[in-house]
């Protein structure tokens, strides 16, 4: 027994020695490498490099020092090593920087032997980008925060040729809605430079809050800067504030806090280029100085919703140029990229229809309408810009009322602005809300944090494509590139941030860095699976959204057949499911096929990896009642704009979710829904249930009542029970049923009736929103 027991430890040392022996002589395959955004040209070679703590980094320029730092400060953490940067290349062992004049800006080249590592550029983004690569391939722990051991610093042998589809690569943080730390700012800008991006465009303004010190007008972040806290409430449900309330929420960064933080962009080739909104969305700018609107009223920093964005800055009055002047001034000084941002959107112009300066303005100057004096105002304000050597970019409303001579316009209200401004010879950034929009849901809204609206999943990110096809040559020449923007409406915390920059930003950086013709989404959903890995180590609070099940129901009218389809964004996922109380554990069974059922059936599923389950599980029930796919006569048709699933859209099962546009709901404006359900024959009911929806952002309220009467002739109806609701705010979206039971009876007619809500107190009409009507 002993010697057995002997024997069996020497084997297992045996096998321990010689599985070391493997992992130090790992042979590598394609699939082992996985970066992001993917290399134009790489060639797998055979071998491999391994550093320890002798490797040393050859550069030829002291600014190489900084770059070197994106991947020695990792094996300082990781490792515990402190690698030399020595200007002479020892005989092995090192990562070199080679400058080649003949590669173009942000290009290299890499190539690894057992030896050594090169990276040749033309200068220090070519560098970066080179060591961002390697670092994709050195295994992902050399993210982690603490030291590991056991690790084998080892990257393939290879060759790299790469470089840039475009060459603006951006991520718009609107730091006015809710403000963030420069260090969280640092750290986005690192996660920028690993992903190859090379902008962080920064809203610095906002109705909401003036983020940036000028010192010649102080009040503009003395006041400006903060607003009476009104966080626990919903974006569009807060109190209006006057002037003279004193705000204690916000903050706003010093102009050494920004030169710093600029400096340090550029040792990463990001650059920071500053938005000072005008005329538009700087109602915090009036508060501070009242002067700057045409009306001169003190108004307070708004805590939320704005809309529309009246509060803007005159255009008549000589005093508003001369601020804004100064204002760049101090800007420029701060921010040293070629490009001042000056927002130009969603400017409601009813103030310079109506202030007397305007007029005289619009007169001397010789302007029909309001949108000629934007357009004056945005002119005006770009030479100004040239003059001092910069370039004006604007939102594409900059096109209304003719677009200034060299202005570069960023187009979010989709492509259109953008293909406008290309055929008149303008530059344009892409930043289509369809595609770019990170303020969007990446997963279905039931289980995703608050977010403003939309549908923008990892999936379609990696559409985006910035370039119109129906552009010509010249035009396309003209898109600068893309960039990604997260407005902060909804976002109070980096957590949440990072939750909406990540894993999409790694999507659209491949759109805008990689070849058109590598682009496949397959592939990328296995990449992406490592990069989350990295993620994991780097302390990123990245959505999994994109492992959520999704589900699309059929209803086959006439047997009553509903057939559940699951699905995922990934194509060959695995996903699993159990029916009512079975647990959804790895025996679950595999989804292959639409599920059939006749019957109320609850669904549990799940993506799986390595046999575990993964993500939010997706947990559905459909109900099966005795109106299913029995005829709905409505007294006032549902409104044209939501159908939902037409004749047979609320007994068919099929609930729709708080994504109010998912096309599942019918809905009317400012009226009651009155409907007749014909359950064919006289039956035993005592239950009715009505599926709605709230959310007063765009004004769909829950009924402020519901009665059922029934009736066996569909002629004379008895009312069998209501239920009324007074109207209450209502911060978030929130879906409820309301269930009306009543004694068992027999009938065979069952009219609903759920009222709008009368008088809403924001004005105008209310929407009812109705998915179901449940009969038992
Ligand atoms: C429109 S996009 C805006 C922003 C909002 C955003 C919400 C743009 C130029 N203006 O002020 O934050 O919608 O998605």
């Amino acid at each position: 027994m002993n010697v057995l027991k002997q024997l069996m430890g020497m084997i297992l040392i045996i096998l321990m020695v010689s599985c070391q022996d493997s992992k130090q002589s790992k042979v590598f395959t394609e699939a082992d490498i996985a970066i992001i955004p993917k290399p134009v040209e790489l060639t797998l070679e055979q071998g491999s490099f391994q550093f320890n703590d002798k490797t040393q980094f050859v550069i030829s320029e002291a600014s190489q020092k900084e770059v070197v730092t994106v991947v020695s400060d990792k094996f300082q953490t990781a490792a515990g090593w402190t690698l030399g940067v020595v200007e002479q290349a020892p005989n092995t062992n090192f990562v070199q920087f080679i400058t080649d004049e003949n590669l173009e800006d942000e290009a290299y080249h890499m190539n690894v032997n057992s030896d050594r590592v090169q990276i040749s550029a033309s200068g220090n983004a070519g560098f970066l980008y080179g060591l961002e690569t390697l670092r994709q391939l050195l295994p992902i722990h050399i993210e982690s925060s603490k030291l590991v051991s056991d690790i084998v610093w080892e990257i393939p042998n290879l060759t790299i040729n790469d470089h840039p589809r475009y060459r603006y690569r951006g991520l718009m943080l609107d730091v006015s809605r809710h403000f963030f730390e420069i260090d969280y700012l640092k750290k986005t800008i690192d996660r920028l430079a690993f992903l190859k991006m090379n902008v962080l465009h920064l809203h610095l303004v906002d109705d909401q809050g003036w983020r940036i010190e000028i010192k010649k007008y102080p009040k503009l972040t003395e006041v400006g800067a903060w607003r009476v806290d009104q966080e626990d409430k919903h974006w569009d449900g807060r109190e209006e504030t006057t002037a003279g309330q004193k705000g204690t929420y916000g903050g706003f960064y010093t102009q050494e806090e920004l030169k710093d933080l600029v400096a340090y962009a550029a040792t990463r080739s990001v650059e920071v280029i500053p938005e000072i909104e005008m005329p538009a969305h700087v109602t915090s700018a009036i508060a501070a100085y009242p002067e700057l609107s045409c009306h001169e009223r003190p108004v307070g920093v708004p805590s939320g919703g704005v809309w529309p964005i009246t509060d803007i800055y005159c255009a008549g009055k000589e005093n508003t140029f001369e601020f804004l002047e100064n204002v760049l001034l101090e800007v420029m000084d701060i921010f040293p990229s070629k490009y001042i941002h000056v927002g130009g959107d969603e400017a409601t112009k009813t103030n310079w229809e109506k202030c007397p300066d305007c007029q005289k303005r619009m007169k001397t100057e010789g302007l029909e309408n309001v949108e000629e004096l934007q357009s004056y105002f945005i002119k005006r304000m770009e030479r100004f810009i040239n003059s001092k050597g910069k370039r004006l970019i604007g939102w594409d409303e900059i096109l209304e009322g003719g677009i200034a001579p060299e202005a570069t316009v960023m187009s979010w209200r989709g492509t259109k602005g953008g293909v406008e401004a290309a055929e008149q010879g303008h530059d344009v950034i892409m930043t289509p809300g369809s595609h770019a929009y990170f303020d969007h849901y990446q997963g279905p809204q039931n289980e995703e944090p608050l977010a403003w609206g939309g549908y923008t999943p990892l999936s379609k990110v990696y559409t985006f494509d910035p370039v119109v096809e129906t552009m010509n040559e010249t035009e396309a020449n003209h898109v600068l590139g893309g960039q990604a923007n997260l407005w902060s409406e909804q976002i109070k915390t980096t957590d949440h941030s990072e939750y909406m920059i990540f894993p999409r930003l790694a999507a659209l950086s491949e759109t805008l860095w990689s070849t058109k013709e590598s682009r496949d989404w397959d592939d990328f959903s296995h990449r992406i699976e490592t990069l989350f890995k990295r993620f994991d180590m780097m302390g990123i609070n990245y959505a999994k959204s994109s492992y959520l099940v999704m589900e699309d129901i059929q209803i086959d009218m006439d047997t009553k057949e509903v057939s559940v389809e699951l699905k995922n964004e990934y194509t060959d996922a695995d996903i699993r499911y159990t029916l009512n109380d079975e647990e959804l554990n790895t025996n679950a069974t595999k989804y292959t096929e639409p599920i059939k059922i006749t019957e109320t059936t609850e669904i549990h599923a799940s993506v799986f990896k390595d046999n575990q389950p993964i993500g939010k599980p997706f947990n559905t029930t459909i109900e099966f009642h005795k109106a299913v796919g029995k005829p709905v006569t409505f007294k006032v048709k549902y409104d044209d704009r939501y159908q939902g699933e037409g004749e047979f859209g609320l007994v068919n099962t099929l609930r729709a979710t708080k994504n109010y546009q998912d096309g599942h709901w019918q809905a009317w404006l400012g009226k009651d829904m009155e409907a007749v359900i014909d359950l064919g024959e006289s039956m035993a009911i005592h239950e009715v249930g009505v599926g709605t929806l709230e959310n007063q952002g765009p004004s769909i309220y829950f009924p402020t009542s519901v009665t059922v009467s029934v009736s066996d002739d569909g002629k004379n109806f008895k009312e069998v029970g209501t239920i009324e609701r007074a109207f209450a705010k209502n911060p978030s979206s929130d879906l409820k049923t309301f269930n009306i039971e009543f004694e068992e009876q027999s009938a065979r007619y069952v009219k609903v009736v759920a009222t709008v809500l009368k008088s809403v107190p924001k004005g105008g009409h209310a929407w009812l929103f109705v998915d179901e009507i449940i009969i038992n």
